[in-house]
């Protein structure tokens, strides 16, 4: 099956992570395609990846990665298509490396850098969700109802006392 969104990742233990994009794209009802494509232990495949993305049918790129975090980089630097970056939380530096990593890119060659972790994941998928909105008013309306639930949802239970 075609779909609109590539979700991948440095490495399997990034999955943990990166489940957050998958979840929202579930909940608004986008069809995404989930592979690990390692920058360093799989250059080749990631070339391969990204050089054919377009002819593939994906529409967006989120790529998620940990430590020396140039996956989503160097996808980029392989294809048009636009590219969220995911900083997964490193052990050692907490993913300030990853970060740094991901967001310091050269003019010229653009990634979307998202925060640090579980919300930078979901959010990814959000942004992807409201990229491919953009041409698509159906999923326009779930992206709206979607907000509008949210909140509802933080102002019909203000007291930070009550779950
Ligand atoms: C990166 O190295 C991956 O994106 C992952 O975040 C990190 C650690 O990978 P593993 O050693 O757990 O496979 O390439």
């Amino acid at each position: 099956m075609q779909a609109d969104v590539a979700l991948i990742m440095g490495s399997k233990s990034d999955w943990a992570t990166m489940e957050g994009a998958a979840e929202i794209m579930d909940i608004l009802g986008v069809s995404y395609h989930v592979e690990v494509v390692s920058a360093h232990r799989t250059p080749a495949k990631l070339a391969e990846f990204s050089e054919s993305a377009v002819e593939n049918g994906f529409k967006v790129i989120i790529g998620g990665a940990g430590g020396a975090a140039h996956l989503p980089g160097m996808v980029a630097a392989h294809t048009r298509l636009p590219v969220l970056g995911v900083p997964v939380q490193s052990k050692a530096l907490n993913g300030m490396d990853s970060l740094l990593s991901i967001a310091q890119m050269p003019k010229g060659v653009a990634v979307g850098t998202l925060a640090i972790g579980t919300a930078g994941a979901f959010n990814a998928g959000l942004l992807a969700c409201q990229i491919l909105a953009i041409t698509n008013p159906e999923l326009a309306q779930k992206i709206e109802d979607f907000r509008t639930n949210q909140t509802e949802t933080v102002l019909s239970n203000p007291d930070p006392r009550e779950g």
